[in-house]
């Protein structure tokens, strides 16, 4: 009788527990305590969630910039801020061309540079005579912004703005008060002109204007203004929603947590905390489980990687032999959204308005390389069964498998299959909490491991030499709360 009561208090303080793990869920960051006892802070951290707008962003997984302006002219990566508008005449400028080879690419959004260092804006502003309004094209009457945008709606493609806070043009920049209701102006032209806007991209690039003066910028009054014009809209590098991944290579780290102990955006509060911990966006750790020991606070901050699918960010015809082939890109697909990162390709368009030839065959041929990969998941959806292989339900439909912190799952493929592709993905609306685990296969009676891995995220995907298996064993070692696997796929794909 006794023993029965011990059972049951165990079982109930087990069920309690469990319960008790996934009530309380912390929207965007948490505020650790200020003595918390071990294990408290990766439990907090482990329910820290995005907010919509994160979640929205991330599902997109490959997005495309568009770098184009008075450089694409001018043959330059960063302008003075001098040239004349009048060299910006692009005779077949076609945004539609634009958007239909980049969602043909798989792109599921565009970000343009509406004005970059150089201060030359896209659309015809009233804050300054140095844009388009004041260039050959169109006799003045063009607006790039508004013919990407209309593209974009055809297309049923997501639309976002890059407007450098640098800029080596107005007279103003450096009196800090009055650049920043400039740019604050050219803001508000940007999100109430042009409709809906996804994603806001606050480079962090800066230096002097051209008066030789430094200017402070007030980025909370920037990140409100866009909250109220576009509360969908994530900010991204200097903003608060999307972390710069730390490279321009388009490749994430090994290890990469959507939740950081690096602060997101450029207020002085957050540069103090960031400073404290002796983090940058470019910091190899930024959120594991000895950096939390060190961190107040933890954030939703997910990492975008950004490259350009030419060495430089503009066009330039003696780069157009060197456009990344098929295969780099593929890589950098599988660094990037295979690693916890939205993807945001850059392709830059000619003196003409155009995407070249080039560039389109290198993203067909990416396209060819997805389609091949997803082709066929060789578990097709197949069942966890064994120890801890436990279907999370959600409403009414089963989501996701929540195999306690250390759970086992096996996994018998539809057919004995060769493979060389894994992907997971974590169910990331509860959260990021895998730390560990491994893929065993089971070929001629004997078990052996395929892949290890750390940080699994919004996904995972985990490329090894090609093998064939009976039955696959997936193994999470170490999480920091009950994962919730939203997927576990296997593929072939031929490199
Ligand atoms: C950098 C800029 O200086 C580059 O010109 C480019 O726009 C890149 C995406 O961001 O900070």
């Amino acid at each position: 009788m006794k023993n029965l009561v011990i059972l049951l208090i165990i079982f109930f303080s087990i069920l309690s527990c469990t319960s008790k793990d996934d009530k309380k869920f912390y929207l965007g960051e948490v505020e650790f305590p200020v003595k918390p006892t071990p294990g408290v802070k990766e439990a907090m951290a482990a329910h820290v969630i995005p907010s919509q707008r994160q979640l929205a962003w991330q599902s997109l997984e490959m997005t495309a910039f568009i770098h184009f302006g008075i450089n694409t002219f001018t043959d330059r990566e960063w302008g003075n801020g001098d040239e004349s508008p009048g060299l910006f005449n692009p005779d077949s400028l076609n945004a539609e061309q634009w958007v239909r080879v980049l969602s043909e690419a798989g792109m599921k959004m565009v970000i343009i540079t509406a004005k970059h260092h150089d201060g030359f804006c896209l659309w015809p502003t009233k804050t300054t005579s140095h844009s388009v309004a004041s260039s050959t094209w169109k006799d003045g009457k063009g607006d790039v912004i508004r013919e990407l945008r209309d593209a974009c709606d055809k297309y049923n493609m997501k639309f976002g703005v890059y407007l450098s806070p640098w800029d080596r043009n107005a007279g103003c920049y450096g009196v800090s008060p009055a650049y920043n209701k400039f740019y604050m102006e050219q803001l508000t032209e940007l999100l109430t002109w042009y409709g809906k806007i996804d994603e806001v991209w606050f480079d962090g690039a800066g230096g002097e204007g051209r008066n030789g003066r430094s200017q402070e910028y007030d980025w909370q009054a920037y990140y409100d203004l866009v909250r109220m014009l576009q509360p969908d809209a994530v900010t991204a590098v200097m903003g608060e929603d999307v972390r710069w991944i730390g490279t321009e290579t388009g490749c994430g780290r090994e290890t990469e947590w959507s939740v950081t102990a690096l602060a997101p955006g450029g207020t002085p509060e957050s540069c103090a905390i960031n400073k404290a911990l002796d983090l940058t966006p470019s910091s190899e750790d930024l959120g594991s489980s000895a950096l939390l020991q060190k961190a107040g606070d933890v954030y939703w901050y997910p990492a975008e990687a950004d490259v350009s699918i030419r060495p430089g960010w503009f066009w330039h015809a003696s780069e157009d032999s060197l456009v990344k082939d098929p295969d780099e890109l593929f890589d950098i697909y599988l660094n990037s959204v295979g690693r916890n990162a939205v993807l945001l390709l850059n392709v830059p368009p000619d003196k003409r308005g155009l995407i070249t030839d080039n560039d389109i065959k290198s993203l067909m041929g990416l396209r060819t390389r997805l389609d091949n990969l997803y082709k066929t998941d060789l578990l097709n959806g197949a069942r966890p069964y064994g120890h801890g292989a436990m279907w999370a339900i959600d409403g009414d439909s089963t989501t996701s498998w929540n195999p306690g912190r250390q759970g086992v799952a096996s996994f018998v493929p539809a057919i004995a299959a060769t493979f060389n592709v894994a992907m997971l993905q974590e169910d990331i609306s509860k959260g990021q909490r895998v730390e560990r685990y491994l893929i065993e296969a089971r070929s001629d009676q004997q078990w052996f491991t395929v892949a290890t891995g750390t940080t699994i995220g919004y996904k995972r995907l985990l490329s090894f030499p090609a093998i064939k298996a009976d039955e696959i064993r997936l193994t999470i070692t170490s999480s920091r709360a009950r994962p919730y696997i939203s997927t576990f796929a296997l593929y072939y794909t031929e490199s």
